[in-house]
């Protein structure tokens, strides 16, 4: 992670067709079909014709209480230009992490819960009672950022679901483990698999976010099909891609990142600008599909929702809770 230099891979390509406007105006389409006389009752047909999927939960429902005064990032930005060390440690693995196979997936939810669980991701979405889409900020350690339309559920419909017990602190993320489809897993000097954690108050933080989409369809492999976290506040690599585990713990675990070199990737990794990586200024970013810098905001923007999870931490903690 740390040596990649931002590079303008995402150069403008002009005829791009699953852009931002073509996605409002799909959008659009499909409210016209979906109110129009013509349409079968309860037909799946047509979601999956205008998107390209069988799975009857997209497009979500939008929730418009997330939303942000920013541009979306092009669709073929934030598809093509991802990070998933599990298939190389560039950005251009999105063809290689086709290879791994999503359905069906398996999910374990253990640790400190009354109710652990064991269940297919499909069967947890209907569990829960379906998905929304949310439009969310999102900034990476490494200074780029985008702005995109998640699909999926609050972190905290899975903790009412298992119910954690008082001795319960942390929650922790594990990743699949399987060299054959991922080679990136074959570098052994990685801890693998990777593995994030966050406290049990930020896991039901309302910003906390499982997402199992991304623009209106269900999230391709690279950007951590079929589910993922999402931590808007904290730089991205806390939004730990294609889950196999969730466990409640007392002792804070200790993420891949943080394993490697903990003075550059820390626990908390909250987004401010004010405090620079080692190497690297935090105080801009680089929009993915954007020339110019723009500056990066405390908590990316997102300091309402969080700052009082913060607030009773010690001074001398304080510097920690951004790096
Ligand atoms: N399993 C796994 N999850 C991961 C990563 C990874 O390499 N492996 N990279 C992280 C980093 S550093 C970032 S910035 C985001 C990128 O998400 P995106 O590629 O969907 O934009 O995923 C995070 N989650
Ligand atoms: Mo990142």
């Amino acid at each position: 992670m740390s040596f990649i230099h931002i590079k303008k891979a995402w150069s403008l390509s002009q005829n791009d067709i699953t852009g931002e406007r073509e996605f409002i105006k799909r959008r659009e389409i499909l409210k016209k079909l979906a109110s129009s006389s013509l349409v079968f009752a309860g037909s799946s047909f047509l979601p999956y014709s205008v998107y390209g999927s069988a799975n009857s939960f997209y497009p979500p429902p939008v929730n418009k209480i997330y939303n942000v005064n920013r541009e979306l990032t092009k669709e073929k930005y934030a598809t093509t230009y991802t990070n998933f060390y599990e298939f190389g440690s560039n950005k251009n693995i999105w063809r290689k992490a086709s290879k791994l196979k999503t359905k069906p997936w398996l999910l374990s939810i253990d640790g400190l819960v009354n109710k652990p669980l064991k269940i297919d991701i499909n069967d947890l979405i209907k569990k829960i009672g379906g998905i929304e889409e949310r439009v969310y900020r999102f900034r990476c350690v490494e200074a780029w950022s985008m702005t995109v339309p998640w699909a999926g559920f609050p972190l905290n419909k899975i903790i009412s679901l298992v119910e954690p017990n008082s001795d319960a602190r942390f929650v922790k993320f594990e990743t699949f483990y399987n060299p054959d489809v991922a080679p990136g897993q074959k570098q052994k000097w990685y801890p693998w698999p990777y593995q994030e954690a966050i406290t049990i108050e930020e896991a039901t933080n309302e910003l906390s976010f499982m997402a199992t989409g991304i623009y209106g369809k269900e999230l391709p492999n690279q950007n951590g099909a079929p589910f993922r976290l999402v931590l808007p506040w904290k730089y991205g690599f806390k939004s730990i891609k294609s889950i196999v585990k969730i466990s409640f713990v007392k002792e804070r675990p200790i993420g891949m990142w943080e394993k490697l070199a903990p003075k550059e990737y820390g626990f908390w990794a909250n987004v401010n600008p004010n405090v620079s990586h080692p190497r690297w200024s935090q105080a801009t970013e680089q929009q993915l599909g954007k020339e110019e810098r723009i500056p990066t905001i405390i908590y990316n923007g997102y300091a309402e929702q969080v700052s009082d999870l913060y607030d009773n931490l010690q001074n001398k903690l304080k510097d920690k809770l951004f790096r």
